[in-house]
């Protein structure tokens, strides 16, 4: 599974990121105020659900701990969403600790809009559909939410060393 629909044509001038808690507050960077944050370079190995994996590709972005930084918020759970209209569930902890970016550059160029340019979540620890492309922010929710293909019967959380794939794993 790569796609759930067509590529969506994101304008930078239009793009923008928004971070909403669970008390209705918006956080919002558009991509100038994106760019001018710490920038970092991971390192990192990705897992797709359907058994391929892809070791040592790098990327530049932000880390959600720096986005998420000064964000008052007791949310327990995030609903990524894209523009295209894709979904996805996480542990708000999953975002925090380094193991989390807006990433906007793949192999030291532009991230390719196939691939989720402008921006995409990058979050390798968890299974790549958990890594929305096109992304436009994040609900922070009190109560977990499942997202596209969570409610399409993959598993909640998509542990790739656990094998969690589907609901049951
Ligand atoms: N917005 C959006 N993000 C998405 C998807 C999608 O359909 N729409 N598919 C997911 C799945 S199932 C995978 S395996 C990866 C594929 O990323 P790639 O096209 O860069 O290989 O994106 C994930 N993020
Ligand atoms: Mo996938």
């Amino acid at each position: 599974m790569l796609s759930a629909g067509p590529t969506p044509k994101v304008p930078l001038d239009s793009w923008e990121f928004v971070i909403t808690t669970e008390t209705g507050a918006e956080y919002r960077w558009s991509w100038s105020e994106l760019m001018a944050l710490p920038q970092e370079t991971p390192r990192v190995d990705i897992h797709c659900v359907t058994r391929w994996s892809k070791l040592g590709t790098t990327w530049q972005g932000v880390s959600l701990d720096t986005l998420l930084d000064g964000i008052d918020t007791d949310a327990a759970y995030v609903l990524a969403h894209s523009y295209g209209g894709y979904t996805t569930n996480l542990p708000l902890d999953d975002l925090r600790g380094g193991r989390a970016w807006v990433a906007h550059t793949f192999e030291g160029g532009d991230l390719p809009a196939e691939h989720g340019g402008p921006a995409r979540l990058l979050v390798p620890h968890l299974y790549f559909w958990k890594s929305a492309k096109w992304v436009r922010g994040l609900r922070l929710l009190s109560a977990d939410q499942p997202g596209f293909w969570e409610t399409a019967g993959y598993h909640d959380y998509g542990d790739p060393w656990r094998e969690q794939r589907y609901q049951g794993d």
